[in-house]
């Protein structure tokens, strides 16, 4: 004789019918959202990879206990509207400013832990000098980029980052160097500046990634906490509405696309003793 079925079994419908509206709302069976995030939910468009972002910055932020101490400098990109959801005290930059404001913030207060967070087109085209020259300076604040290859809130036109091939608003047939340029490797050039101590890339587009990408982002912080000078983060981020690709693509994009200019990796670390070296001059033979 067949024994009955357990009774979890039996309740749990086999087929669910998407014809037609449920009978009754979906149900929360737990809530994931860190204590830092207020709202959960959010404007920014399905798969968009800067919430994520976002999530592993406050995340540090808490588990390094720096909660009361922290300020957040925002720059203008999609990733603003996000600030809202965030419970932690955030300043609102003009375009590409964030370097300079977090500077300002920082020699005021001191016992704060303050850092900015941008994105591509606001820190590498809008204010490219002004995180140079914030590097440059050994400030001893964090900036953190996000880089999705475009100015997304504005419809996702090309940026100085976005990589060779890549379709964008104005660059349908992918970006050109004869036509448009190079990409500019950000990290690797704040990395050449002395006074950078910190210097990382990494990527959400799988958990690997973003566990690696939270010990880049509390690293960066330990080098803030420690008064060693300026750290910086660049952080790959999904943008599949400016990609023009599926959002179920997108993390694959970021790989075979981005990641292969902007390779992920730790660039520079004052507090483990590793240097950046610059790559050795064409023709070179050292
Ligand atoms: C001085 C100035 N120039 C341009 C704009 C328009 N603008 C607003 S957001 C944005 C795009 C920002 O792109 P990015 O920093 O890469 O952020 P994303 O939206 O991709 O997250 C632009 C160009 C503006 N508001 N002010
Ligand atoms: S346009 Fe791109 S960056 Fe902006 S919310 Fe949508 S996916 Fe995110
Ligand atoms: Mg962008």
């Amino acid at each position: 004789m067949t024994p009955p079925e357990p009774e979890h079994r039996t309740r749990l419908p086999v087929f669910v019918d998407t014809d037609a509206p449920p009978d009754a709302p979906a149900r929360l069976l737990h809530d994931f959202t860190p204590a830092l995030i207020d709202v959960g939910a959010h404007h920014l468009c399905p798969g968009c990879g800067e919430p994520i972002a976002m999530r592993s910055m406050v995340e540090q932020v808490d588990e390094l206990g720096e909660v009361s101490r922290a300020i957040a400098v925002f720059g203008i990109g999609c990733y603003t509207a996000y600030s809202n959801n965030l419970d932690i005290e955030v300043l609102q930059a003009l375009h590409g400013r964030a370097p300079s404001l977090a500077t300002g913030v920082k020699r005021c207060r001191p016992d704060t832990l303050v850092f900015t967070v941008q994105g591509d087109g606001d820190m590498v085209n809008e204010g490219l000098q002004e995180v140079l020259h914030t590097a440059a300076r050994g400030e001893n604040v964090t900036c953190f980029m996000l880089n999705n290859g475009v100015f997304g809130e504005t419809g996702g036109h090309m940026t100085a980052a976005t990589v060779l091939g890549q379709r964008t608003k104005n660059t349908l047939e992918g970006r050109d160097a004869a036509r448009h340029g190079h990409p500019i490797r950000l990290a690797e050039l704040v990395a050449a500046l002395d006074g950078a101590a910190y210097v990382a890339r990494g990527a959400v587009n799988n958990a690997v990634n973003i566990t690696r990408t939270n010990r880049m982002i509390k690293d960066a912080f330990r080098t803030q906490r420690e008064g060693l000078g300026f750290s910086f983060v660049e952080i790959l981020t999904m943008c599949p509405t400016g990609w023009f690709v599926d959002t179920v693509d997108a993390p694959g994009y970021l790989d075979s696309a981005l990641a292969a200019t902007h390779r992920p990796g730790v660039l520079k670390d004052a507090r483990k003793g590793l240097e950046f070296r610059t790559p050795a001059p064409k023709g070179s033979t050292t």
